[in-house]
């Protein structure tokens, strides 16, 4: 093979290496990206319509202006008491001095709660620990 022949075979050889790679490359540039896949949305369920349960009563009051508020209530109740004071109270059953009743809160600071239930009627007469001076009373029916 005269030398002019094999240089033209080695530069089409060439050639067709460079399309080779231009092709895969092209192939590869080509690819088409997934397509976006659309989540299913998710089914609604129907909403339940919740159970109607009889909650007990539930009777918020204040301590304020150095007051314990006498209240009357159902049986069953309970009574939040709320201190809206800046000084310390409680709200303990019985007469001044005298811490003879069915509850007896923890001193209460300012914005603290203290909740008890009147399963029983009758009338309770209870005062502040830190005050004596404060009284009030519940009255259960
Ligand atoms: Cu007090």
């Amino acid at each position: 093979m005269p030398a002019r022949a094999i240089r033209t075979v080695s530069i089409l050889r060439w050639l067709a290496t460079g399309a080779a790679l231009v092709l895969l490359t092209a192939c590869n540039l080509a690819t088409p990206s997934p397509a976006p896949t659309v989540t299913p949305a998710a089914p609604t369920l129907a909403a339940s319509t919740p159970t109607p349960t009889t909650k007990p009563a539930i009777q918020r009051v204040d301590i304020a202006d150095n007051k314990l508020p006498s209240i009357a209530v159902s049986q069953g109740t309970t009574v939040v008491w709320t201190n809206r004071d800046q000084a310390p109270h409680t709200t303990t059953a019985g007469t001044p001095g005298i811490t003879n009743g069915p509850w007896d809160s923890p001193v209460l600071d300012s914005g603290k709660e203290f909740s008890f239930t009147f399963s029983q009627p009758g009338e309770f007469a209870y005062w502040c620990r830190v005050h004596p001076g404060m009284t009030g009373k519940i009255t259960v029916r």
